[in-house]
């Protein structure tokens, strides 16, 4: 009988690895049964915009983070997929730093183009994952949202896809609660027009604190003042943002830092990061991590060791993402398939510290862009997805790093060459700070080289 596999999650990673499926149905490999059951009613995960926040139209935990006005935060030939390139999705050479709706349309676009919707369970969350040691089956239970009845089934092999930037990480600052002002966290972030005029203050110093913040100066808050923990993101910013010490409480308006300094701020946006929280999954089967480049208990960065019938996609923090999450997917389908043969497990565990132990040596983000270049390369010796010159876009991702540091307001009006086509991309027709319609059709509506 053929193997039961359950996907859970129709994001960017299982979409991959139900294309990495199709890629092997195409060559006369015979499939297992597949079913990927998605929450939403729709594909594309985080892409999938919605204006909704707390709570979605079923009465469930809203899974979006992503906000109106999102750009591509990192060069789209960095994430390129490898079987399905921009140049064939769109027919012309687009710029390197897309709106969410075009890169949401590059991500059906392959989708489309592949077999797979069928095997996709809509409207269907997965409210617990089990493993049955006695049979070595995993129970899953399922609920279908429109209809609202659970039913639990038996599957040999479980890929869990369901993301991990959608439950906030939300700490407490004294005085927050009686703040005369709008709080919230990125997660429920949608609107930066809502700041216009206003002193917006943002905790953290990570991507969701840069890109918030620049929405905010984009739209027209009248200052950005930026609290970190650790360390400053250490950008030249424009004149009404800045850089402080950490909150250490808020006394009316006024929040005062660690460095004894003061502001008055009119709203707050926690922009304090994610937690992998998976509670669906029993304790034994759960990750537990923080959010790094080689997450704990993951062999190759995907299968649980302790039980290595059940595969992680996506659970990196991410530099690389669409080609990483396939690299993944296309790992993952070659275990299930059996065509990768795992070693014991002391053995994956010791890989795996091993993996560790480099990535905590790293110093910077150079080191970490490295680290996931090699990451990346190591899968791609052991699956047949299609070669990329890996080298070269780690090299970009330096490039967007250095540009970043050069110009955090205008990074994205530069140009990249598509390590997988060759295609240097055109410079975009509007720079990004004065780019406020981030529609598709606006978007893409580039004028010829040396058109008037
Ligand atoms: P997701 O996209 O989160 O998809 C997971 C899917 O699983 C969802 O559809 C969800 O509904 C479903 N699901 C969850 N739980 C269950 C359940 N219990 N049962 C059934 N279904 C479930 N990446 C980039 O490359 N470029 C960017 O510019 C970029 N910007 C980002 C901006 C923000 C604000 C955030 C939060 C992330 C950004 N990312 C960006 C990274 C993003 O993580 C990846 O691009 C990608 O969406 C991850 O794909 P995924 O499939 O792992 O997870
Ligand atoms: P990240 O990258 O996980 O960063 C979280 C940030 O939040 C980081 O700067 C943390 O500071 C900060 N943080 C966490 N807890 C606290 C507390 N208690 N106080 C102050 N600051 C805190 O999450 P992001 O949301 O920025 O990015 C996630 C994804 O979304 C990413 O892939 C993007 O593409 C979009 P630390 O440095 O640990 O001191």
């Amino acid at each position: 009988m053929a193997l039961r596999v359950a996907i859970i999650g129709a994001g960017p990673c299982g979409l991959g690895i139900l294309r990495a499926f199709e890629q092997a149905r195409r060559e006369g490999a015979e499939l297992p049964d597949i079913v990927c059951y998605e929450k939403q009613s729709d594909w594309g995960g985080l892409w999938n915009y919605t204006w909704r926040t707390g709570i979605d139209g079923q009465g469930e935990a809203v899974h979006g983070s992503m906000y109106r006005y999102l750009w591509s935060n990192g060069p789209k030939e960095c994430l390129e997929f490898a079987d399905y390139t921009f140049d064939e999705h769109f027919g012309k050479p687009i710029p390197s730093f897309p709106p969410r709706e075009v890169l949401y349309d590059y991500i059906l676009g392959r989708a489309k183009n592949s077999d797979i919707k069928h095997l996709i369970v809509f409207d269907s969350v997965v409210r617990r994952l089990a493993y049955d040691e006695s049979e070595g089956v995993f129970l899953l239970t399922v609920e279908n949202l429109a209809e609202r009845r659970s039913k639990t089934e038996r599957f040999d092999r479980v890929v869990v896809a369901c993301g991990h930037f959608s439950i906030p990480n939300v700490p407490y600052f004294k005085g927050i609660e009686r703040f005369p002002g709008r709080v919230m966290h990125a997660h429920d972030f949608r609107d930066a027009r809502e700041f216009e005029g206003k002193n917006v203050l943002i905790v953290g110093s990570s991507y969701s604190a840069e890109d918030i913040g620049l929405q905010c100066y984009k739209y027209g808050a009248k200052s950005v003042t930026m609290s970190y923990r650790t360390k400053a993101m250490g950008f030249k910013w424009p004149d009404t943002m800045r850089e402080v010490p950490l909150l250490m409480k808020l006394d009316g308006k006024t929040a005062h830092f660690k460095d004894g300094t003061t502001r008055e701020v009119d709203a707050i946006v926690l922009c304090t990061g994610y937690q992998h929280s998976f509670p669906f999954i029993d304790d034994d089967l759960r990750l537990r991590t923080n959010n790094r480049l080689y997450p704990n208990g993951l062999y190759k960065g995907v299968v649980w060791a302790k039980n290595p019938k059940l595969l992680y996609l996506g659970m990196q923090d991410q530099y690389y993402t669409f080609s990483m999450f396939d690299l993944e997917a296309w790992y993952a389908r070659d275990v299930i398939m059996g065509r990768i043969q795992l070693p014991p497990r002391a053995e994956m565990e010791a890989d795996i510290a091993a993996w560790q132990a480099k990535e905590d040596e790293g110093k910077d983000c150079y080191d970490a862009i490295d680290f996931q270049t090699a990451y990346c390369e190591d899968l791609a010796k052991l699956v047949d997805y299609p070669d990329f010159d890996l080298k070269t876009t780690g090299e970009l991702f330096k490039e967007w790093e250095h540009d970043k540091d050069a110009d955090i307001v205008r990074y994205r009006d530069k140009a990249f060459r598509s390590p997988i086509t060759g295609t240097m991309s055109p410079v975009h027709h509007t720079p990004w700070i004065e780019a406020l319609d981030d529609s598709m059709r606006t978007f893409l509506d580039q004028p010829r080289a040396g058109a008037a």
